[in-house]
């Protein structure tokens, strides 16, 4: 019932031999990035608040040469749609479809670039990780091209300058709005870990988060649930947040100091704006919850008060935020009944995918109970996978 990412050495022989297969000569390199979950801290990165994600264990895959002109051909195992397109003519729409989150990457990278250098390439993306998700096929990819752009060009740009970069790819160049949170869950994870990531400071660290050893594990449940108007919902939740603390009268809600909740909150007459703000700031405060109890004990140790957190963050996006749908909400009420520590939906929502923390023995049986549920609420075939923490973005051969 679980299902596995593919065997990372052997994704990277295959995207290899395909585009060898594809362009006729061999590339100069393969590279890839993983797909994320957010442990807890959902729809805050956007109000430079706290998140805890980590990287999960399937990955894009780039392969890809560097060529003497300025040619870029784009071609992807997943699509029929490819670009064959001069650097010079990157601009913000000016490319449609999944090769804006390539071809951003050159764009928004392109301050790194000297003025003389060719930038033609050929590059073959094969993606591992599932589309239409909430698990960050796109950040991805465009982590999985920062990676190979950097080695082909040889930029001498820090992992930061490549989340950045990846970030300005997907808000500026492929139009998607979105707060930065997946782009450094894909490049700055570490194996073994979740990442604590401060969006005002734009610092990380890497927190212990070695599920398997303790005999726990979180259970991914992908809905398969469609995502609808999930561009526009996020853009109005965002557009709410920013309301809300215009009312409050800070830069963003992050400023706000959890004891002060009420008081700020008074300031806000809109029922809605209310409690989007109250769903910011009181995310922000579960997050340093979970970390300060991470930091002082082992996952068994506060088993009930981090699941707690989970519960009650899910909870609040459901009711404050209002980015659940049904498929999301059955799945985390069908994992509690099943005896899961804690669950919530994870990522933008709207459709997409929840996480567990369940006892590892019991990880089989809670995904059957979810099934389960599924069906009994004719909401079709969720799909499962364990979320192992993994590695950020690198090279692979
Ligand atoms: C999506 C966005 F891309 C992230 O930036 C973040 O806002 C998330 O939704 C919600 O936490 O994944």
């Amino acid at each position: 019932m679980l299902s596995t990412a593919p065997d990372r050495a052997r994704a990277a022989q295959r995207v290899e031999e395909a585009f060898a297969q594809s362009f006729g000569y061999s590339p100069d390199g393969v590279w890839s990035a993983p797909g994320r979950v957010n442990i807890i801290g959902e729809h805050v990165d956007y109000q430079d608040g706290l998140c805890l994600p980590m990287a999960i264990s399937h990955r894009c895959f780039a392969a890809a040469a560097r060529t003497p002109t300025d040619r870029v051909r784009l071609r992807s195992l997943q699509s029929d749609v490819e670009l064959d397109i001069d650097a010079g003519e990157l601009a913000p729409g000016a490319v449609e479809g999944w090769p804006a989150y390539v071809a951003g990457v050159l764009w928004a990278l392109r301050s790194f670039i000297s003025g003389s250098a060719t930038q033609g390439m050929d590059v073959l993306i094969d993606g591992h990780v599932p589309l239409g998700s909430g698990l960050s096929s796109s950040a991805a990819l465009e982590c999985a091209t920062a990676e190979a752009i950097e080695s082909l060009l040889s930029l001498g740009t820090t992992p930061l300058e490549r989340v950045k970069a990846a970030i300005t790819a997907e808000t500026e160049f492929a139009g998607a709005s979105t707060g930065g949170l997946d782009q450094s869950a894909s490049v700055l994870s570490r194996a073994g870990h979740a990442l604590f990531l401060d969006c005002r400071a734009f610092s990380t660290r890497p927190v212990p988060w070695d599920l398997g050893s303790q005999g726990l594990a979180l259970l991914i449940t992908d809905t398969r649930a469609e995502h609808s108007h999930v561009d526009g919902e996020y853009v109005a939740r965002r557009a709410d947040s920013e309301r809300a603390a215009e009312l409050i009268g800070v830069p963003t809600l992050r400023e706000v100091p959890f004891e002060q909740l009420e008081e700020a909150l008074g300031r806000i007459e809109d029922d809605t704006v209310r409690r989007r703000a109250r769903h910011v700031i009181t995310e922000i405060r579960r997050v340093k919850e979970f970390d300060g109890l991470l930091s002082s004990g082992s996952v068994r140790d506060h088993l009930a008060e981090l699941g707690d957190l989970l519960n009650a963050s899910h909870d609040s996006l459901r009711d404050d935020y209002e980015v659940t749908v049904p498929a999301l909400d059955v799945a985390v009420d069908a994992a509690r009944a099943a005896g899961a520590h804690g669950a919530r939906m994870t990522g933008g929502g709207f459709g997409g995918s929840t996480i567990a923390l369940v006892e590892a023995e019991q990880a089989e049986a809670v995904a059957g109970a979810i099934a389960h549920a599924f069906r009994q609420q004719s909401l079709g075939e969720p799909v499962f996978f364990l979320a192992l923490p993994s590695e950020g973005a690198g090279q692979d051969r």
